[in-house]
């Protein structure tokens, strides 16, 4: 007999949300994560990630956005917590860029409420944004940012009050089938359990190596500036997230003074990472990856870069087509996996953790995940 019903390897974004689920399901889980609550080790830090329903990846995740937003809200009632907040968000480039033109085909796929703005209106409505003529942007009113320590934080608490057992520096050394399950050892015991979930973030590598996915762990830096004449124009009341792609097809994406006169405004690269391991992360920001964030941001929000606050590394799991893996492991019915987000799933958090209760519980799901199968990407091994 398994002493739980599921064990949840990895309590960052996917996996708090997945014990959560199964908490409130009544299932008997057990949690174990490498290091503290909320922790800034892996992909779940950093104070804000972007949300957005017109979604320029492929029109196949807006359902699952939907769904997300509704268990974002209902996180913040369970939590008391400010999870998600709305602040317009503007997806800016040439309008044959993927940001735009992808964002616009999923808003008409799915009939979501947009404006198309000429680079006049972008300047007239959002003043800080200086793009070129040529330029567009899709504006989305519902689009704004979650709160990725707050979300962990509050996954956590209120699966702990519906009775998940949640242990903390305790990482899982191995694990091997048992029965009709799994037993997973740490080195402070030895657990049995009917499933056990995988929620690795960048120890992808490690923990998922016999999944055969060629995940890529690279190191991104988030900048904070103090903008030139103060945050007042950077109020989050008044501007939005933003999304910028230039015709080298490099992006840019940026949020609001979220966090009050002294926090400063946060921009970063989307998809310029440098290959690293959770282990050998180079924390340092460097002199030249700031005077390079403020040329570049200087040349499109020029009164951002005012004065260079802080600087965060963070580490995105990518896959090679940089959609998500979330599955049954082809090669064990007792393992559900998510993994390869790829930098862009914090949003998701709440759906994934609906998703991967649903596959560890019953091996399927309602929602439409067949993007996210692992074999694409597998050649076929497993
Ligand atoms: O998740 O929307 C996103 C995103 C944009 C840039 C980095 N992540």
């Amino acid at each position: 007999m398994s002493a739980y019903d599921v064990i949840v390897v990895g309590l960052g974004g996917m996996g708090s949300a997945t014990a959560l689920q199964l908490a409130s399901r009544g299932t008997k889980v057990l949690g174990l994560e490498k290091y503290g609550p909320a922790h800034d080790r892996g992909a779940s830090h950093g104070g804000s990630r972007i949300t957005r329903q017109s979604y320029f990846e492929s029109p196949e995740y807006v359902p699952l956005l939907l769904r997300a937003y509704d268990l974002f809200d209902q996180l913040a009632t369970d939590s008391g917590r400010d999870v998600i907040t709305l602040t317009g968000g503007l997806m800016i480039g040439h309008p044959d860029t993927r940001t735009v033109a992808g964002s616009r085909a999923s808003a008409e796929q799915w009939g979501l409420q947009h404006e198309i703005l000429d680079a006049g209106e972008i300047r007239r409505r959002f003043p800080t944004l200086a793009p070129k003529p040529d330029e567009i942007a899709l504006y989305e009113a519902k689009a704004g940012f979650v709160r990725p320590e707050a979300t962990v934080a509050a996954n956590l608490e209120v699966a702990a009050k519906r009775g998940a057992d949640l242990r903390f520096h305790e990482p899982m050394t191995s694990w091997e089938a048992a029965g009709d399950g799994v037993r997973v050892t740490t080195a402070k015991g030895s657990y049995t359990a009917g499933q056990l979930v995988i929620t690795p973030g960048p120890w992808a590598p490690e923990l998922l190596a016999d999944l055969g996915v060629p995940f890529s762990i690279e190191r991104l830096v988030q900048f904070w500036f103090r903008p030139r004449g103060g945050v007042a124009p950077f109020q989050p009341d008044r501007h939005p997230i933003y999304i910028w792609e230039d015709v080298s097809g490099d992006q840019i994406y940026g949020f609001p003074a979220i966090d009050g006169p002294d926090g400063g405004a946060k921009i970063a690269f989307f998809r310029r990472g440098t290959p690293t391991t959770p282990d050998t992360l180079d924390t340092e920001v460097h002199p030249a990856e700031i005077a390079e964030m403020v040329e570049y941001c200087g040349q499109r929000l020029p009164d951002l870069p005012g004065e260079f606050l802080r600087g965060e590394p963070c580490m995105y799991s990518t896959t090679p087509d940089e959609h998500f893996v979330i599955s049954r492991h082809p090669a064990h019915e007792a393992v559900t996996v998510a993994c390869g987000f790829s930098g862009h799933g914090f949003k998701f958090v709440p759906v994934v953790g609906e998703i991967v209760a649903d596959l560890a519980t019953c091996g399927a799901t309602v929602h439409p995940i067949t993007l996210f199968d692992p074999r694409r990407l597998t050649g076929g091994k497993l």
